[in-house]
């Protein structure tokens, strides 16, 4: 039986890479971060699954321990401070997290044991202002926002480390993915839960930054499988994991509010609280090499992942309201 250590386990990406290491047969072990509650509902239902451990991206002993305890033979180095308007707001924070923080995780596996796997999750935040479209594995990067430079740090560091200590060690460079799991902050999920909440009378405004923003927004749950699969080749190296489409915020608000039958003209409005002081303007990848060498393909297109959100939400914000629930 295959051991897997999932670092940011609470976390959308985290809880169906899980399911998906569960369903193949892998004894799965995550790290979490104390709190002073648990907040552990997208794992809720997998709690008697996996094995839970306390740990911190910022306490390098606690990884070294962790491995040493384990002793898995495949990581995937999930955790991240992965919200990127806060990267402006705690820039060193999240320099922390997201770039030193997977040095702290390579460090601790080049001295336990070399032979373990190990996945980062990169993004396509580091291309920023697009050199090339659509975006590719050999597309430099510029990055316009303190995560995504840490990203590019992240994405540097683990290809040195694979160069240096001949690590097995690979950087997927995912474009935005998205779920029912989604965090209420992003777009994605911030306009289909406002979609609910309008729709069912317990609110009648949305504000939002850019609309003109230009996404390439796939499904997590076929993103994790990419992961997966990237651990399983000969030999190591980065892919870009996306769908080859691009939509605007504008179409994903029209989708989100068509599908409830909301005129959204009549419920969005712009606030500049949510206007970033450097946007990403456009963002399309090319998953061209990850088919042909993973085998790897998108199933799930963007309409669809936006009505299965809403359809989500709208499920959910009833039967809390069912339950008595104050909004
Ligand atoms: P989430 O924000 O949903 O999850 C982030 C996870 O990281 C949480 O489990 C969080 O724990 C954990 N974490 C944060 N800081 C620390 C720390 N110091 N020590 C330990 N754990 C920590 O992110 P996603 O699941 O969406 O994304 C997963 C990864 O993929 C992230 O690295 C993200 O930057 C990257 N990525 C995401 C994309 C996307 O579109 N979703 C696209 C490309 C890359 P807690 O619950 O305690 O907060
Ligand atoms: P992003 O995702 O920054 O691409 O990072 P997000 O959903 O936050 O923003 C996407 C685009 O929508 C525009 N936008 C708004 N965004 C938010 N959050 N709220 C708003 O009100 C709003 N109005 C317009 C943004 O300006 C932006 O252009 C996500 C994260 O998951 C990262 O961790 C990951 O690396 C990248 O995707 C790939």
């Amino acid at each position: 039986m295959k051991k897997a250590l999932i670092t940011g386990i609470t976390g959308q990406d985290g809880s169906y890479l899980a399911e998906l290491l569960l369903a193949k047969g892998y004894e799965v072990h995550g790290m979490v971060r104390r709190s002073s509650e648990e907040k552990f509902e997208r794992i809720g239902h997998l709690r008697e699954k996996i094995t839970l451990h306390q740990g911190d991206l910022l306490d390098q002993f606690s990884l070294v321990a962790l491995i040493e305890k384990i002793e898995p033979d495949e990581i995937y180095n999930l955790a991240a401070q992965s919200f990127v308007p806060t990267s402006w707001s705690q820039p060193v924070l999240t320099g922390e997290f997201t770039a030193l923080g997977v040095t702290k995780m390579l460090e601790a596996v080049r001295h336990t044991n070399p032979k373990i796997k190990f996945y980062q999750a990169s993004s396509s935040e580091m291309f920023g202002r697009v050199l090339e479209v659509p975006q590719k594995e050999s597309t430099p990067f510029y990055p316009r926002s303190p995560y995504g430079v840490a990203k590019a740090y992240g994405h540097f560091i683990t290809v040195n480390y694979r160069e240096s200590f001949k690590l097995f060690a690979v950087s997927g460079i995912l474009f935005n993915h998205e779920s029912p799991r989604r965090g209420l902050e992003f777009i994605t999920r911030k306009v289909t839960h406002h979609a609910a909440l309008i729709k069912l009378g317990l609110k009648t405004k949305m504000g939002v930054g850019n609309l003109d923003a230009k996404r390439d927004w796939g499904f997590a749950g076929d993103y994790v499988d990419a992961m997966w699969r990237m651990l399983q080749t000969d030999s190591p190296d980065d892919y870009v994991v996306a769908t080859n489409e691009t939509h605007t915020v504008r179409e994903l608000i029209e989708i989100a509010f068509g599908r409830v039958g909301l005129d959204w003209q009549k419920h969005v409005e712009i606030d500049p609280a949510f206007v970033r002081p450097a946007e990403v303007d456009l963002l399309i990848g090319d998953y061209d090499k990850a088919k042909k060498h993973l085998g790897w393909e998108p199933t799930v297109r963007f309409k669809q992942l936006i009505e299965l959100m809403v359809d989500a939400d709208m499920k959910r914000v009833e039967q809390r309201l069912a339950n008595g629930e104050q909004f």
